[in-house]
């Protein structure tokens, strides 16, 4: 929506120039496809809403309509509603005046989604004239838990449903790799427990209340046996179980396995029998979602994805990670998938995971995909770590991303996400933030970018130690400030922050904070002649004792490594820093 938004400038105000018109107390999340100040006298935030007619509105978006707001017929402001045939799926259209709200949409998403807008646009305590009119780019958008290592707790798992109603998220995907009712091994095949299984229920129910879709999917691939129909027969009745406990969404795996389980004709007769014989006849299913076993341009060199693209019905999904496992999902990755296997791929986009560099905390702003791509692709979701609370703030980007992502300011929705969730410690969240996004060398060609704002007064420092010349003043004192915000910041979050499953899953990494900030400090300011050499080493020693000991700490978590901070920029300037200071501190 760019070009036509700065195009039609001051008639209406694009979404893009409106996120950055309007004060962040009034700003929508996702940004919306269009919507446009309509003028007249600022009012007072409408705390109860009638809705009419008060009967027949979507049941998800009344239940949202009254967690915002007292809803009573008798309330002065009204919201009044009317089905619009004609509006996109999941959009709606939204005028918002100070006497009252109207919302149109097609579907009971768009009036969940025209809910949510609502009260973000009417969260302030002035508010102005809106009218909004918003649809979604990708029809489905969401979560995988895909990941290697500690799944996430049953509390964890709808806490985040609820976040994603609110981020217009429409999609879960279950597929934790250490579920071995999932599979990924031979338990694939059993029914669950009786406690796990209802707790699945329970979450399919959660999910569904926040217009989630939640896909179960199963992982056959590492024991399958093709000779007879048998493990056919094997995955139609796991499914029948997990509809029996309320799931209506599916998917199978066959991503990081060798052998028998990756042909391509085996997969596509068992993906077609599921679709046949249990999805198309069950009529209230959501369509298939597969996971090829060559998910990555790196993998896929022969005809297996020609095969499943000329094999698999046409209404079965097919995932795709982009170039490499862990990728930007550039234009170029999507047009060389496309053709082969002849839909629109659903990515499952490996960022934030976590389980190939646990000892990283990957808290960065949602960036690097192409803009243009939202027509292009069938699904995005994103993998995220196995900290679910911590996850929140990248995929908060990713929403954004994927509801409108020619429209996505990504250093917007990473500040903004940080302010929504961490509203009493937001500055000291985003300092966590800065200094920890990068997943160290493991990452390759994906890299997440680190402590953007003071690499460049890194680079200068190090460059005077190099030349054997003294820093820059200016530069001493910008970094030793930094390392003092991060210092103070751990401490912050540890004692103030209202989220205490948040701060439980950072707390290794917190605390270190305190220990790294000093030592930093110490060591910038004895390179600028400000402190005894001495007295930094001391400083760094006593970081790195604390590190120690925090790792361990963190190792005896199941699943778990140790601890690394700010390990891109921060941490390699602290080891030449100390390096330097040796030799001055022998001289
Ligand atoms: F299914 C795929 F799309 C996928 O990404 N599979 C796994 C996933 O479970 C994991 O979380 C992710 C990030 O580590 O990468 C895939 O797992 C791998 C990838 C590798 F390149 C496991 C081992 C590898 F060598």
């Amino acid at each position: 929506m760019r070009g036509l938004a700065l195009a039609l400038g001051a008639v209406c105000l694009g979404a893009s120039v409106w996120a950055e018109a309007l004060p962040a107390s009034m700003r929508v999340w996702p940004t919306p496809q269009e919507a446009s100040l309509t003028g007249g006298e600022s009012f007072a935030r409408p705390k109860a809403v009638a809705l009419v007619p008060a009967d027949g509105f979507d049941a998800e978006a009344q239940a949202a309509l009254s967690a915002a707001f007292t809803v009573d017929a008798a309330a002065g402001y009204a919201l009044s509603w009317t089905v619009d045939a004609s509006l996109p799926k999941e959009g709606y259209a939204l005028t918002v005046r100070a006497d009252g709200a109207t919302l149109a949409a097609a579907d009971g998403r768009g009036f969940f989604y025209g809910v949510q807008t609502l009260r973000q646009l009417l969260a302030a305590e002035t508010c102005r004239g809106v009218t909004v009119k918003d649809w979604p780019d990708v029809p489905f958008r969401g979560v995988v838990e895909g990941f290697y290592g500690q799944p996430w707790s049953f509390e964890a798992r709808k806490r985040m449903f609820a976040f994603m109603g609110e981020q217009k998220m429409n999609t879960y995907i279950y597929g934790p790799k250490d579920d071995p009712y999932h599979g990924f091994g031979p338990k694939w095949r059993d029914p669950y427990p009786e406690a796990k299984g209802r707790e699945i229920a329970e979450l399919a129910r959660v999910a569904h209340a926040n217009k989630v879709n939640f896909v179960w999917a199963v992982h056959p691939g590492k024991d399958i046996h093709w000779q007879d129909d048998s493990d056919i027969k094997a995955c139609l009745a796991k499914f029948e179980l997990m509809y029996a406990l309320g799931v209506r969404a599916f998917a199978v795996f066959f991503d990081d396995i060798s052998g028998e389980g990756t042909r391509a004709e085996k997969q596509i007769a068992l993906l077609n029998t599921l679709n046949r014989e249990f999805v198309r006849k069950k009529g209230d299913v959501a369509p298939l979602i597969m996971c090829p076993t060559d998910y990555a341009a790196a993998w896929a060199k022969g005809t297996y994805l020609e095969r499943l693209g000329a094999g698999l019905d046409p209404d079965i999904q097919v995932m795709w990670t982009g170039d490499a496992v862990c990728a930007d999902i550039t234009k170029g990755t999507v047009e060389h998938v496309t053709p082969r296997i002849r839909r629109k791929p659903f990515i499952w986009w490996n960022w934030p995971v976590c389980d190939y560099c646990k000892p990283h905390l990957l808290m960065g702003r949602c960036y690097g995909n192409d803009p243009t791509n939202g027509p292009r692709y069938g699904g995005f979701v994103s993998n995220p770590m196995d900290k679910p609370e911590a996850s929140k703030v990248p995929l908060f980007g990713v929403a954004a991303y994927a509801w409108n992502p020619d429209d996505f300011d990504s250093d917007q929705a990473w500040r903004d996400s940080i302010r929504r969730l961490f509203p009493e410690v937001a500055a000291s969240v985003q300092t966590l933030a800065d200094h920890n996004s990068s997943q160290g060398p493991k990452a390759e060609g994906f890299n997440r970018e680190e402590s953007v704002a003071v690499a460049p007064v890194v680079a200068r420092l190090t460059a005077a130690l190099d030349a054997g010349q003294p820093p820059e003043a200016d530069d001493v004192a910008a970094l030793t400030r930094e390392f003092r915000r991060i210092s103070l910041a751990g401490v912050d979050i540890v004692a103030n922050c209202q989220n205490r499953l948040f701060v439980e899953e950072v707390r290794d990494w917190a605390d270190g904070m305190m220990a790294f900030g000093v030592a930093g400090a110490a060591a910038t300011q004895a390179l600028g002649g400000q402190l005894p050499p001495q007295e930094a080493l001391a400083a760094i020693r006593a970081w790195r004792d604390q590190r120690r000991v925090l790792s361990e700490r963190h190792a005896a978590k199941p699943f778990s490594e140790g601890i690394v901070l700010s390990s891109r920029v921060l941490a390699p300037y602290l080891d030449k820093a100390e390096a330097a200071l040796r030799r001055m501190a022998e001289r």
